[in-house]
């Protein structure tokens, strides 16, 4: 509360009025829901929604997005809180700078949007462990997600928390701040039936839980066919138009549209087309649903060892409309953009008119919503792939591509078809911005390991995730064995047979690493095998196991185990009888070493030599260190980690991620991308037969002006020399506009345009890259679009007949291709 002194100098009045001014901005806002919509203050509303996970982002990179959501039309931010990252160890809390979600919430209320958030505490996300922190499955006798009293004692002391933090800072729409939805659980409702009659009561206790913290604001469930109430249901996919809500009195709402796909190691970068997106939301709307999510709007990144999986790649850009760097994705961004301000135009009508549907047969149909005091809104929906039409409406005539959906916000003037594209592509391109490194390294000490030396000791082989409480992604297995030329099974040559449930194993014994073997994706669960020379005598067999990412989905995930976990380990000699060294005395060890001292940080007194002489390429557990200078500017920052196999990057101690090059994309799923089809995330992949993931987001905010240190942890062996900095900047640019439309370029912050590669006006053929003149082309085209765009950092060109020379022909419906570089 302010404290009014009889001193002040400010009069009376306009202090009266500055009070008035302060709770009126923070005035408490209602909001409830009925069967059509979300309402606030008594209005009910059509929002808009895009999801921002804080963590795979920075503090620095917040403002920026947000302002890029705003832009894209976006009514409102979704994010889920990270229990793991905030709480790492039990009862040590960290929610500062970029865990600081209060801040990204103040962010998000400064420019005027909404928040959803979802609590969870459990979120999926593809996130390591579904964002549990691994402590709560060390604690004897836990059950997570079903109805164990030690399980929901944590749970709910972490999101009172979470409620209580919101709560001070006055975050709720009830108390006058942007949040306007809460979620509890998370898609529980896809397995709740293995959970049997446990999983019904913890249901119905999550529900109770959540009533009694007392928002003031509606709780949702997404993908809850049984959500009780007063928690409201949700559909989350790929299309939600069909989706019914459980109950009336329920709004239609789709808290998760995937706007692409996650990544795993050994899959191509997935893309859903725009007009996909754009087809699925606009279908949605007009199929009565008032509140819609994109999952994700800006992806980001998974930092350190957020990636959950297993097997799960660094990058989250899961081609959001903002890329991983907080680029505008083109045409993706643009084309939603103008999907939002058309279907804005009819918010009166969706959310309180009646719905005529008229069906014209092969797929078509004509959608009319009407209300009372309102303009009617009209949609046109195509939903057959194969049949282009002209639709006459009111005697007006509409040409509604295949399987796409026409807006017209006043049932008369088309403002827009999810298939017409008139948004430019932006292709992006990586500018190489440091001289060569010059490295240092050290490798990781690992003689103790080797002679078998652990720090403690036990009569089997451990399950890791439970020893190592995720505390690394290594766990040292090492027992010894006395072999003599009299045993039956001896002969010069004997396997060594490891059975593990992952994610990768390797192999030493008396010293020689033997092998390596990586878990298949799906199935992480292997039995290694290699042939090798053992001595007469003591032998020493010492096993490194690794973990790449805990899982976060499914029926009882935490459950899973990892590391060689009960073997068994065998030695296979002559004979059928394999020497079983399951139960032999394992000695263990947590982590690497360098792990221990933090190598990798500029402040550690690890006591490390780094070395500078002859540089070991394909070294196996090496470390490099460089310096690099960042170049000035916004532009994202990128580690091209070619040449590398398998390992982490740390820059000034900060873990950027996993790296593992050596995982190369299948030939699967990178086949042509046709819209006209429904997307699956196996279709329209890029970059089969590639490393999954080559290029490593760096943050600005990790880096400083003077010199900066780059880590490298080379697990498996590379050659670092390959190793260099980039900047991703806007490349070529593209556009191909039907007549009738304007096309409008621009270089998105980054220069003019200095070239136009192609310019057709007729038919033209192709996609950006790639664009070929067709059977008719106006000469003049390339003239006209050099004149409009050169020197400038944007320009705009009416595709009109009368803009060009005569392009030779009567193709009915000409477009304007143009490809131009900035
Ligand atoms: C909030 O709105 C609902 C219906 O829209 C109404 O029943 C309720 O009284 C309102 N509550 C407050 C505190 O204004
Ligand atoms: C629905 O639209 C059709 C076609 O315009 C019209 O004939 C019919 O009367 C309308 N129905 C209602 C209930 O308004
Ligand atoms: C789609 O259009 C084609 C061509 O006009 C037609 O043969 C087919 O029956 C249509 N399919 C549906 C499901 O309406
Ligand atoms: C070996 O590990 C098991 C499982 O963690 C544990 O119960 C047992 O006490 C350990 N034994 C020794 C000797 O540490
Ligand atoms: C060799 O191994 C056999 C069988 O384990 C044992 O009986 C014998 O004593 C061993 N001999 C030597 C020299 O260690
Ligand atoms: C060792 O194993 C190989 C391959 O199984 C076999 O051919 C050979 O006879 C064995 N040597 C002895 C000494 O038993
Ligand atoms: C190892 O010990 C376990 C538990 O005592 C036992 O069930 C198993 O049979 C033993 N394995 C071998 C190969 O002796
Ligand atoms: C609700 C919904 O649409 N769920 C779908 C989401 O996408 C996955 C993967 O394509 C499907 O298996 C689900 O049925």
């Amino acid at each position: 509360m302010m404290e009014i002194t009889s001193h002040s100098s400010i009069p009376f009045c306009l202090l009266v009025s500055l009070l008035f001014c302060l709770c009126s901005s923070a005035a408490a806002a209602n909001v409830t829901y009925d069967g059509r919509a979300i309402i606030i203050d008594g209005q009910r509303k059509l929002l808009i929604s895009g999801s921002i996970h804080y963590p795979r982002s920075t503090a620095q990179m917040w403002p920026d997005l947000v302002k890029k959501a705003k832009e894209g039309g976006l009514d409102a931010i979704d994010t889920y809180i990270f229990w793991d990252s905030h709480e790492p160890r039990k009862r040590e809390y960290n929610f500062e700078g970029d865990l600081d979600f209060i801040n990204f919430i103040k962010i998000v209320q400064a420019a005027g949007l909404y928040v959803v958030l979802r609590i969870g505490p459990y979120v999926c996300a593809e996130w390591n462990y579904g964002g549990f922190p691994l402590w709560l499955h060390q604690i004897p006798g836990i059950q997570l997600r079903t109805n164990n009293d030690i399980y929901k004692a944590e749970m709910q002391t972490f999101t009172t928390l979470i409620v209580d933090m919101v709560k001070k800072e006055n975050l709720l729409a009830s108390q006058g701040g942007p949040i306007i939805l809460t979620q509890i659980e998370n898609e529980y409702g896809n397995f709740i039936d293995k959970y049997g009659d446990a999983g019904k009561q913890y249901l119905q206790w999550c529900v109770n839980m959540a009533v009694s913290l007392d928002v003031g604001v509606p709780w949702i469930m997404c993908q809850q066919a049984d959500a009780p109430p007063p928690t409201i249901n949700t559909c989350n996919g790929f299309y939600c138009h069909k989706f019914v809500p459980n109950r009336e009195g329920s709004p239609k709402m789709w808290t998760e549209n995937w706007t692409g796909w996650f990544q795993a190691w050994g899959d191509g970068q997935p893309h859903r087309p725009a007009e996909d997106v754009a087809y699925a939301v606009a279908y949605f709307f007009a199929s009565g649903g008032t509140y819609q999510n994109y999952y994700m709007y800006h992806g980001g990144t998974n930092f350190a060892r957020t990636s959950g999986g297993p097997f799960l790649v660094t990058s989250y850009d899961y081609d959001a409309p903002l890329d991983e760097y907080g680029n505008i994705k083109q045409p993706k961004w643009g084309h939603l953009k103008q999907l939002h301000s058309a279907i804005k135009l009819m918010e009166k009508a969706l959310t309180y008119g009646d719905l005529n549907t008229t069906n014209i047969g092969n797929g078509v149909a004509v959608m009319k919503y009407s209300a009372e005091g309102s303009t009617s809104g009209c949609f046109l929906v195509n939903v057959n792939g194969s049949n282009d039409v002209t639709v006459t409406y009111n005697g007006n005539a509409y040409f509604v591509p295949g399987r796409s959906i026409s807006v017209l916000p006043d049932c008369v003037q088309e403002a827009y078809n999810t298939a017409k594209v008139t948004t430019q592509t932006t292709l992006m391109i990586n500018k190489p911005a440091s001289s060569k490194f010059s490295w240092q390294w050290h490798p990781e000490k690992i003689k103790d390991t080797l002679k078998g030396k652990g720090s403690f000791s036990n009569n089997s082989l451990l399950e890791q995730i439970m020893t190592t409480g995720d505390t690394s992604d290594y766990l040292w297995y090492m027992t010894s064995v006395t072999l003599n030329q009299s045993d039956p099974l001896w002969n010069d040559t004997m396997n060594l047979r490891v059975q593990t449930k992952g994610h990768i194993l390797h192999a030493y014994v008396n010293k020689h690493l033997i092998g390596s073997q990586y878990a298949t994706k799906g199935n992480y669960k292997f039995d290694f095998r290699q042939a090798t020379k053992f001595q007469v005598g003591h032998n020493v067999i010492t096993l490194l196991s690794a973990t790449d990412g805990l899982a976060n989905y499914g029926a009882f995930f935490d459950m899973q185990r990892a590391g060689i976990d009960g073997g068994p380990v065998q030695i296979i000699g002559n004979g059928n009888h394999p020497l079983d060294l399951s139960n032999n005395t394992w000695s263990y060890k947590v982590g690497l070493n360098g792990e221990r001292s933090q190598i990798y940080s500029p402040s550690s007194h690890h006591g490390a030599k780094w070395k500078s002489n002859t540089l070991p390429t394909n070294a196996p557990m090496t470390w490099y260190k460089t310096t690099f200078e960042v170049p000035a500017g916004n532009g994202g920052l990128v580690l091209d980690l070619e040449g590398m196999t398998k390992g982490q990057a740390w820059v000034n101690g900060k873990n950027i991620g996993r790296y593992w090059l050596s995982f190369i994309a299948g030939n699967n799923g990178c086949g042509p991308c046709d819209r006209r089809q429904p997307y699956n995330s196996d279709n329209c992949r890029t970059g089969c037969g590639k490393p999954s993931q080559r290029w490593y987001h760096v943050p600005r905010s990790y880096t400083t002006q003077g010199p900066n240190t780059l880590v490298l942890f080379e697990e498996v062996g590379g050659d670092v020399a390959q190793v260099n900095l980039q900047t991703v900047a806007v490349g070529t640019v593209c556009a191909n506009v039907l007549e009738g439309s304007t096309l409008e370029l621009s270089c998105q912050g980054e220069g003019s345009f200095t070239d136009i590669q192609f310019a057709s006006f007729g038919n033209p053929q192709g996609s950006c890259g790639s664009f070929t003149k067709g059977s008719c082309d106006a000469p003049n085209a390339l003239d006209v679009v050099k004149k409009a765009c050169i020197g400038q950092s944007q320009c705009s060109i009416d595709v009109a007949e009368s803009v060009f020379s005569s392009s030779g022909c009567s193709e009915p419906r000409k477009s304007l291709a143009v490809q131009a570089v900035c």
